[in-house]
């Protein structure tokens, strides 16, 4: 069987295809049939467990939750949005900024509320994602369907070769501080304490809200959170424009960059990952985390913001643009 060209790294790690064909064949490609999925039943009875208690959680928000505990959660949305956008993902697995200790303490919190396992292990991930992108060692390589890159991943063994190339991923910065390692270490008591008792107390005791309605809406919340993030890995990488680089699938996308606090300027991302903003603009519109991370600078807690030159970008998209940048307007900052 012809070797699947499609699944093997390209852009960064080599200069042209004919060296990627040489060297990077994974063997199994040749035998797929020796490989077989292998699910994991306790996430996919957690998951729609999760799911469908998110809808009840809908449901009571309706029926008799309090519009507090609707606010609540909202809240709860953006704090562990931030806790995934600003902390694990651009500070943290991108080094796009850095941030002063009180300000890593909290997006520590944030990020444990968000669920998404402890941030070493979430960047981990992440730092391959972009490594080997779309290739078998991407762990929610987009090429295997939209299901599979959205939540599929998440419910069966990984990919050998995730496993086997991460071995050369270096996470020392990461375990160099003491507050990730702190998280990494008691993550299975930090987690349910932040994540599921601190939201369902809060409502509970500040405006009497019933167990039931305070936990189902918490699980209602822990959900969009989890959905707006995979999006990002299955939506932007599928759907919408590529004006920096047309040779690659990750797209930008409105709709998920509004759910996901803008980070669905995926096509931008893929291209220039170093940027703390993820995107040329829309800041103040589609993009909070970058006016977070703004403001966290402004008070001295962010600092050496990473970007792009106006100069790179534009050099960038005319020579490997899809032609759509004039069409959304990019050019005048907000
Ligand atoms: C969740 C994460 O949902 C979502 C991440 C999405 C990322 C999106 C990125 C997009 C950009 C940012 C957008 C943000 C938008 C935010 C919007 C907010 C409004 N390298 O993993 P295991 C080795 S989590 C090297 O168990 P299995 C390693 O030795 C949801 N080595 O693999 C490891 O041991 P250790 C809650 C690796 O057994 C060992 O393998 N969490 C790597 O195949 C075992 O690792 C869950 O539901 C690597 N990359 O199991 C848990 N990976 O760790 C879900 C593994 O000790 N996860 N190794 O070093 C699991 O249950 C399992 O991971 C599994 C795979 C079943 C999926
Ligand atoms: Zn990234
Ligand atoms: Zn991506």
């Amino acid at each position: 069987m012809a070797p699947n060209i499609s699944s093997v790294p390209t852009g960064v790690l080599h200069e042209t295809d004919d060296e990627v064909l040489a060297t990077h064949v994974p063997p199994q490609l040749h035998k797929p049939e020796e490989r077989k999925m292998q699910l994991v039943w306790r996430n996919i009875i957690l998951f729609v467990y999760l799911h469908l208690g998110a809808l009840y959680g809908i449901y009571l928000l309706f029926t008799g939750a309090s519009i507090f505990t609707f606010f609540w959660a909202m809240f709860l949305y953006q704090c562990g949005g931030l806790g995934i956008t600003a902390g694990a993902h651009r500070l943290w697995a991108h080094k796009s900024y850095k941030a002063k200790w009180p300000l890593r303490a909290l997006l520590t919190f944030f990020n444990t509320l968000a669920f998404q396992d402890a941030v070493v292990d979430w960047a981990r991930d992440h730092r391959m994602h972009h490594k080997y992108s779309e290739t078998d060692a991407d762990p929610h390589n987009a090429k295997r369907g939209f299901f599979f890159a959205h939540v599929g991943w998440l419910l069966c063994r990984k990919h050998p070769e995730v496993k086997q190339k991460g071995k050369n991923i270096d996470l020392s910065d990461l375990y160099d501080d003491p507050i990730l390692r702190f998280q990494k270490k008691h993550y299975l008591i930090l987690m349910p304490l932040v994540s599921f008792v601190m939201p369902t107390a809060v409502p509970m005791i500040l405006w009497n809200e019933t167990f039931l309605n305070a936990f189902m809406v918490n699980l209602f919340r822990y959900t969009l959170t989890l959905n707006a993030t995979w999006l990002v890995n299955s939506a932007a990488h599928i759907f919408g424009d590529k004006p920096y680089d047309r040779f690659i699938n990750p797209s930008e996308n409105i709709s998920v960059s509004i759910l996901a606090m803008g980070e669905g300027w995926h096509n931008y991302h893929h291209t220039f990952p170093w940027d703390y903003k993820t995107s040329e603009l829309g800041k103040y519109t589609t993009n909070f985390t970058a006016a977070f991370i703004d403001f966290m600078a402004k008070i001295g807690q962010a600092y050496d913001l990473k970007s792009v030159s106006t100069e790179l970008i534009r050099k960038r998209v005319q020579r490997t643009g899809d032609g759509t940048h004039e069409l959304w307007g990019w050019g005048d900052k907000d």
